[in-house]
């Protein structure tokens, strides 16, 4: 019997993040889509950080990992290789690499699609009020957070970013009814 729960903790332990989750017996399965939001260094300078969260915290997304870097430009280069050749890549590079940046990881049903919707347009003046560029961003060169486009992207980005061991795996505990320790 503990050699089963042994068995069985340890295949949880070791399910590979992009698994399929069983919630409950009998409940849905989903994939547990991950995807990467950084807050740029202007959004750090202007004390952003905790309004970024609190957005992403207040839509029920689930933080797995979270960490504050300066980016190499070597990681930057890769993270941005589609956009080499644009005439602003190497501004780009250089103000992403000007300050700190706060890199996180969000989990849930479709994060990918909607952090782009919470971040709003790239370009700031087509950001539409509420989301996290259409409130804070004025210029396309400063808009505040950064989040992945695509599933596959964002599995990319987060490979790029962040080590597997800084991710963290972590289920909702009932705390009304858990008995104290
Ligand atoms: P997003 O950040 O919305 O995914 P992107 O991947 O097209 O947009 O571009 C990455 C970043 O490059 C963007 O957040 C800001 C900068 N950028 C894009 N277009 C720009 C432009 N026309 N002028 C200056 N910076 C630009
Ligand atoms: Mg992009």
């Amino acid at each position: 019997m503990g050699r089963f729960f042994e068995r069985a903790s340890l295949r949880l332990l070791l399910r590979p993040w992009s698994a399929p989750l069983r919630a409950g017996s009998g409940g849905p399965t989903w994939p547990r889509e991950r995807t990467l939001v950084a807050v740029k260094p202007d959004g750090v300078q202007r004390r952003l950080v905790g309004d970024v969260i609190q957005r992403f915290e207040r839509r029920g997304f689930r933080l797995v990992g979270m960490k504050m870097l300066q980016v190499p430009e070597s990681v930057l280069a890769e993270h941005y290789q589609d956009l080499q050749g644009k005439p602003f890549y190497p501004a780009l590079i250089r103000y992403m690499s000007s300050g700190p940046v706060v890199a996180m990881v969000w989990e849930g049903h479709n994060v990918v699609r909607t952090s782009r919707a919470m971040i709003g347009d790239t370009d700031s003046s087509e950001a539409a009020p509420g989301t996290i560029r259409g409130d804070f961003s004025t210029h396309v060169s400063r808009n505040v957070v950064h989040a992945s486009d695509s599933v596959e992207g964002a599995q990319r980005e987060i490979q790029l970013w962040f080590q597997s061991s800084e991710l963290l795996s972590w289920a909702d505990v009932d705390h009304h009814s858990a008995a104290p320790v």
